[in-house]
Parts: C-alpha cells; structure tokens; sequence
C-alpha cells in the first residue's frame, strides 16, 4: 500500500514542519508555520550527510531507520500511538528549553538596551523614548500616522546571534518566535488592532498600557524581573500553543504511518511513511532532494499550527 501524494500534500502543508537541530524527534515535519522552502531547508539540513545543501535517498533511509530504531526501544518493541506520541512530546521539550532559553538571554539584552541609565530599572522615560524612537522609525513619511504600505524603514544592521560553527547556515524561525516589529505589517500588527494604521497618540497609549501592566508591583518602575516575567509570561503561552499541535502533529502522523489501523507501527510503515516524505520533496524524481528542485505545488489545505496569540 502506499501513500497517496495529495493525502502528503495536504498533510505537509498542514503541518508546517519539524524541529530545528531535532535529537530524534521522528515527526518528518513540524508545528510552527513556515514557508515550504524553510520546511525543505530543515529536512535537507536535518539528513543531509556531509554537506548541508542535499540529501540522498540513501542516506535518508538510513538515517530515517535509526529514528525507528530509537523509538522502538523507548517503546519497548511496540510503537504504539500513545508510545509514538510520548516519544515525541519528550523530544519537543528539549527543543522548547532551547528556545526558552534563547528568549531569556534576549529579553534581558533587550532590558539593559532599555535602562540606559542602568540603575536596575526601566522607567517610564526610558520607556516612552525607545517607543518613540520605534514609533520614527516606521513612520517613514514622517505623517505622525504609520499606515499600511507606507516604505519600509531601512533595515538595521543584524545583530549577529549565531554561533561561528552555525555561521554558513540559514536562518530559520525559532520554535517559539514571538511577533515582532520587523517590517510595517508587523508594527501594525501589533500596534494597529484590526486597523491598517496607528497615530503616535494610540501608539503611545499602547505603550502606557503595556508599561503599567509589565509594573507588576505598581512602583512605577519597571524591574528586571518584572520585564523578564511580562515577556516570558507570553512565551509560556505560545509553547502551550506549540505543545498543542505538536501532539495533534504527532497524532495524525501515527495514524498515516499506521497503514492498517493495527494501533501499533511497524518498520515496515515507519519506512514506507518516510520514503513518501521523501519522494514529496524530490519532485523531480533524481533519489535525492536539493534546494535547486522546484517545490511541491500544494498551497496549504488545512492549518494543524500553532497560532500567535
Ligand atoms: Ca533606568
Ligand atoms: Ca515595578
């Protein structure tokens, strides 16, 4: 029996991926949305043997049987749904402590960026003048008004974060990237409701308001703990939503590898599942996948992700 490609598509472009650097997460895709040219990036990163640009059907097979492997033995010999699932759940928590950590030394980058007095706090001046240097940034025509399709601002110089060993390797999102002010939609986005534009005076209400609930004690000042908690406390969130759809990711991948519904996998399923993954991706049918093949046509059908709140 084999797969049917539309049922892959589909459910390729439901679930949006895998997981960065993934131990041994076994999930060919991931829960977080991405584009499908970052979806291929990750797979061909992840089983690619020797360079990072492509992977052969080969060494896929291999390395895709070793996954088995794994997780039969923690499942003592029958994978079944709940087993496959906990297998998963285990791996994705290390890959969430990863990226909780990474946010914790970024918001507290961002909080000394903040204090510039550094006397421990952020005060409201503090505040209001990084919004206000934000604020002129995106307000590119200079109107007091950010709208929607106003010219980008010019992008900043990127702070380099990664790692020399990761410096040839692409940038792909984090497992728990929080929405950000990068470009005009994003500001609006998160400072513009369901509106397409922003004043400065809505904007810096927002701003009051966001600063007065970050004061969790009420001081009128803004601690470091209190500005680690604000944001960290929205980053708890978004792993829930994170936890969520992996185990719901999770669930339907088991019931696509679990061919004859027989509750439990065998190396037989997890291998065949694996090789219509593959073969998704070669779509010009030369036994490996590179970033130089044209991607699957599938727009996404359904959205198994986890949403920003
Ligand atoms: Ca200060
Ligand atoms: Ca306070």
């Amino acid at each position: 029996m084999s797969y049917s490609t539309h049922t892959l598509l589909v459910f390729l472009a439901t679930s949006a991926l895998y997981l960065q650097s993934a131990a041994a997460s076994v999930l060919p895709f991931s829960s977080i949305e991405e584009p499908l040219a970052d979806q291929r990036y990750r797979f061909i990163d992840r089983f690619a043997v020797d360079e990072h640009n492509q992977v052969s059907q080969d060494d896929f097979i291999q390395a895709w049987q070793q996954r088995y492997d794994a997780l039969s033995a923690s499942a003592d010999g029958r994978v079944t749904e709940a087993a496959f699932v906990a297998f998963e759940m285990t791996e994705l928590e290390q890959q969430l402590l990863d990226a909780r950590e990474s946010h914790v030394r970024q918001t507290l980058n961002r909080f000394n960026a903040l204090d510039r007095d550094n006397d421990g706090f952020i005060s409201w001046e503090e505040y209001q003048a990084s919004g206000q240097r934000i604020f002129n940034r995106f307000d590119t025509t200079q109107s007091g008004v950010v709208r929607a399709g106003d010219p980008e601002p010019e992008a900043r110089r990127r702070v380099q974060t990664t790692t020399q060993s990761q410096n040839e390797r692409r940038r792909v999102r984090s497992l728990l990237a929080m929405p950000t002010t990068h470009n005009n939609q994003g500001f609006l986005t998160m400072f513009a409701g369901n509106e397409q534009q922003v004043t400065l005076e809505q904007f810096e209400q927002q701003r009051r308001s966001i600063y007065d609930r970050t004061d969790l004690n009420g001081d009128g000042l803004v601690s470091r703990g209190e500005y680690l908690d604000e944001f960290m406390g929205r980053v708890g969130q978004r792993e829930e939503d994170v936890r969520q759809a992996h185990r719901e990711l999770a669930q339907q991948v088991f019931r696509q590898m679990d061919r004859e519904q027989r509750g439990w996998l065998s190396q037989q399923d997890f291998v065949a599942y694996g090789l219509a993954v593959f073969k998704l991706w070669d779509t010009t049918n030369e036994q490996q996948i590179s970033e130089a093949q044209p991607l699957p046509e599938q727009e996404p059908q359904l959205q198994l992700v986890a949403r920003q709140r």
